[in-house]
């Protein structure tokens, strides 16, 4: 008799974290491991994912990797393949890759804008469609997408990103409605501020080692005074992956320390002899 907890299991599921060599992808990836799955992942650039396969060995996880464009309709096709190939079908996809351009929409080039939207929205259904036909000839499936904040809300200078991933909430939603009569579940995770090399430009330290004021500001909205790290993200990575989520169904569960449910407080009221730096890592990868 199976207990409550075996079915936050993946044994014998592949898990395929699309831009996971550090960051949001690697704590997804790793949690899968720790539960069972056994982990697939690409990414873009060459040094970052031999450094993230690197990371997985020393983290004791036997993952498979390529890298692969998750804008590139062609090599996402031929990953897939891959991988069905050399490790089984793919289970369980999480939409993770993902960039931001913060420049102010006036200021921003139309090719930044088309990036960010490549990236973040057409490269959820590019990922998406490529692994929806096994999906549904097994009848069982798990699509987890990267939302976020801006999914819900905009603030200045991320317009493409704020389009993307409010997009990408309504690209969920059609996902679970086209294709939930094949027992597939498409659900998306929806961080607040996470300490990742993509929000590292909203936390630096002034030269004098004062505080950003963005990280003041976001530690006045947050009711626990402090950013997320990828750890807080696991276990719902791992509950959407899971058959404990089956009757969950194109649902965002927003996942940020309570920053949506909180007008925020007067940022300069905060003691900030209370917030050390965040603990970063010594070779975090720099993000513009
Ligand atoms: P990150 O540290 O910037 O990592 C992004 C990952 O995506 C990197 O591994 C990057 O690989 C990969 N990537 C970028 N473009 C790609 C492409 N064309 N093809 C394949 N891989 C690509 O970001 P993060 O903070 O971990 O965030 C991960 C996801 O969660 C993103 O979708 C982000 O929007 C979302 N999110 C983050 C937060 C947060 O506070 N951190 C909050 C809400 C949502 P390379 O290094 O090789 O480019
Ligand atoms: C920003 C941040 C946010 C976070 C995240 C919040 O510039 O406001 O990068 O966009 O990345 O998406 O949920």
């Amino acid at each position: 008799m199976s207990g409550i907890l075996d079915s936050f299991r993946l044994d014998g599921k592949v898990a395929w974290v699309t831009g996971a060599s550090y960051g949001l992808g690697f704590a997804y990836a790793k949690a899968y491991a720790e539960a069972g799955a056994k982990v697939v992942f690409n990414d873009v650039n060459p040094e970052h994912y031999e450094r993230g396969m690197e990371e997985y060995k020393k983290a004791g996880i036997d993952a498979y990797g390529a890298l692969c464009d998750v804008t590139r309709e062609d090599q996402v096709q031929q990953f897939v393949k891959d991988v069905e190939k050399n490790v089984g079908p793919i289970d369980i996809l999480v939409n993770n890759a993902g960039i931001i351009k913060r420049i102010p929409m006036v200021e921003m080039e139309l090719k930044d804008w088309q990036l960010v939207i490549d990236i973040d929205l057409t490269g959820p259904f590019i990922c998406s469609k490529a692994v929806l036909p096994h999906m549904m000839e097994q009848k069982s499936g798990k699509i987890i997408n990267a939302c976020s904040m801006m999914s819900e809300f905009g603030r200045e200078t991320v317009s493409a990103y704020a389009a993307a991933k409010g997009g990408l909430k309504m690209l969920t939603r059609n996902i679970c409605s086209e294709y939930g009569q094949y027992n597939i579940q498409c659900n998306a995770i929806g961080p607040g501020y996470i300490a990742t090399p993509q929000t590292a430009p909203l936390r630096a330290r002034g030269e004098d080692g004062s505080m950003n004021p963005f990280d003041r500001f976001i530690r006045s909205k947050t009711p626990a005074q402090r950013w997320g790290h990828t750890e807080d993200l696991m276990g719902l990575a791992v509950f959407l992956a899971s058959p404990a989520s089956d009757f969950i169904n194109g649902q965002v569960i927003y996942i940020d320390g309570g920053i949506s449910a909180y007008i925020g407080q007067d940022p300069s009221n905060l003691d900030e002899s209370k917030f050390a730096a965040e603990k970063e890592n010594e070779d975090i990868i720099v993000k513009d």
